[in-house]
């Protein structure tokens, strides 16, 4: 009889916004788990995507950018990041190989050597695509003057190059024990919750400027049909009178679009029918309201907005 030894643990992906963490997510895990945009702060909080490689489970924990805060959601979202790192037992830190060793990574790499120092931390240089060859080695030489790395990889989360070593050095390296989930589970996070990332990022897709991150998406009501559909009712908050009426679009094209591409991608992604109902509603203090947090996943940190 053999005898395999299992392996679990939790890796934080963490790094500037739009270093390309949910991307690698959704690679590591098969499935699109997280959202992913071209803008910057689209993920605001810890999102566990599950992954196996032979006999490890591999929990891999999407956080938000982290960036100087201002505003109290930025602030909960960038402790939602610190959060994850610390719980984690792996944490990778993601920089984006065409802008290098910038002083927000500079900032995150001073904060990381604050934290307990007995996480190990990997780095990961992403989107190698958009650069040449030769630049990588300086960068990574740069990056490991600036911290003990315990390793190194070169990947494009997008094009998937790099990410198999990737994911086999993680396999080996997490600690010996019983997986934490089912083995067919590729998510913990509440369906209710996947269903407004997936309408949030439409949104954000679609408007400009300061709306997607003045507006929160939650779904207020889940109905199983004896037809096996589902009846999803979501709210889409706004902060600004003004931006209901762009949020509608003229004749309500806007939303009608979004929520034409949000309710194909649930669909795919639950496999079966699904009858989503949009309403969007001004909420002037949302981003002061502790319940909008929990919503999100984040807790709400006192003080002034
Ligand atoms: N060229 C290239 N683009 C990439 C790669 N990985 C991610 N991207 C793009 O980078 C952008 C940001 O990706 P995300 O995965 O949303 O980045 P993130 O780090 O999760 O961003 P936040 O949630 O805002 O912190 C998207 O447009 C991705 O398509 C890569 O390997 N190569
Ligand atoms: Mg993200």
């Amino acid at each position: 009889m053999t005898e395999t030894t299992t392996r679990a643990g939790f890796v934080a992906l963490i790094g500037e916004p739009n270093a390309g963490k949910s991307t690698l997510l959704n690679r590591m895990v098969g499935a699109k788990v997280s959202i992913v945009t071209h803008k910057v702060q689209t993920t605001r909080a810890r999102i566990r995507g599950i992954a196996i490689e032979g006999a490890s489970q591999i929990v891999f924990v999407d956080t938000p950018g982290i960036f100087r805060p201002r505003r109290r959601l930025d602030r909960s979202m960038v402790a939602a990041a610190w959060g994850g790192a610390s719980d984690a037992d792996l944490v990778l830190l993601l920089i984006e190989a065409h802008r290098g060793l910038t002083d927000g990574a500079a900032a995150i790499i001073e904060q990381l050597k604050a934290l307990d120092g007995k996480t190990p931390v990997a780095l990961v240089i992403n989107k190698i695509d958009r650069v040449k060859a030769e630049a990588l080695l300086a960068l990574s030489a740069q990056l490991n003057a600036a911290y003990p790395f315990v390793n190194t990889f070169m990947i494009s989360a997008e094009k998937g190059h790099g990410c198999d070593d990737l994911r086999d050095w993680l396999a080996g390296a997490l600690p010996e024990g019983p997986w934490l989930y089912p083995e067919d589970q590729i998510a913990d996070l509440p369906m209710r919750m996947i269903a407004a990332e997936i309408t949030r990022e439409k949104l954000t897709l679609r408007l400009h400027e300061e709306i997607p991150y003045q507006l929160t998406v939650e779904t207020e009501a889940w109905e199983e049909r004896k037809d096996g559909s589902a009846r999803v009712d979501q709210i889409v908050y706004v902060a600004r009178p003004g931006h209901k009426g762009i949020v509608l679009g003229k004749g309500g094209e806007t939303i009608k679009a979004v929520g034409q591409l949000a309710r194909a991608e649930l669909e795919e992604f639950m496999g079966r029918r699904v009858h989503l109902f949009l309403q969007v509603k001004v909420r002037e203090n949302w981003l002061d309201e502790a319940e909008r947090f929990t919503e999100m996943g984040l807790d709400f940190k006192d003080g002034d907005g």
